[in-house]
């Protein structure tokens, strides 16, 4: 049970540290390519993959170029009609990635859009969208503090009975000594310390009575 909340727990931890920067163009930076024209962009989207939450990382020196978010349609025509909010001007920026679906980005300055300097992206709603195949995770392998299937023989065997286990002092079935209950599940070793505890509690009774 604990594992189980254990392992839940970081994989939630996992999700919310998963938010990944991309460097846009790795090495070429937000630049014009200098080969190859825009499938500089489109190569460097292929091998990546965008989740809302990410952000891109346009790595570029304010007045050599800028970042300006935009539909399709001025995408493929290098305008900026309809832009998605305003051009960032200083480099480099960060632009987080706040939904799903196609993203574009040109460069406004000359005729850089037109050389190549633009980028289409497709962002993923979440690692659980259609499409995406989340890691698999293989079951838990069956657990060495599960709880047995028989009843354990230190918790719960009624009081009339002697402990299977003995306590080396012949006395320590004395009625008044009577089986506690099952420690609180802090913790195995907890267990374990409390039960010894509870033991050698009952051998010192049985030692008076
Ligand atoms: C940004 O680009 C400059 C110039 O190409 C480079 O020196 C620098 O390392 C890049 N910064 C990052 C964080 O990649
Ligand atoms: C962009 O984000 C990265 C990672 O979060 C951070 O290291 C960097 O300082 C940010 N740069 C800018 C210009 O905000
Ligand atoms: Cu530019």
């Amino acid at each position: 049970m604990l594992i189980v909340f254990g392992l839940v727990v970081s994989m939630f931890l996992q999700s919310v540290a998963a938010q990944k920067v991309h460097e846009v163009g790795d090495s070429i930076g937000w630049a014009i390519p200098p080969s190859g024209g825009a499938q500089a962009y489109v190569n460097w989207a292929d091998n990546n993959k965008f989740v809302v939450g990410d952000i891109l990382f346009f790595n570029f020196t304010t007045n050599a170029h800028d970042v300006l978010q935009v539909p399709k349609a001025s995408f493929d025509s290098c305008r900026s009609d309809n832009a998605i909010g305003s051009t960032i001007t200083t480099g480099p920026a960060n632009v987080t990635l706040t939904s799903a679906g196609e993203h574009y980005f040109i460069c406004t300055l000359g005729s850089h859009c037109q050389s190549g300097q633009k980028l289409a992206i497709t962002v993923s709603g979440s690692a659980t969208a259609p499409g995406a195949s989340p890691p698999s995770v293989p079951p838990p392998p069956p657990a060495a503090h599960s709880p047995p299937t028989t009843p354990s023989p230190t918790s719960n065997h009624p009081a009339a009975c002697p402990p299977p286990v003995a306590a080396p002092s012949p006395s320590s079935t004395d009625p008044t000594v009577n089986t506690p209950p099952p420690p609180p599940p802090a913790s195995s070793s907890g267990a374990v310390f409390a039960s010894f505890f509870l033991s050698s509690l009952a051998l010192v009774m049985g030692l008076f009575f």
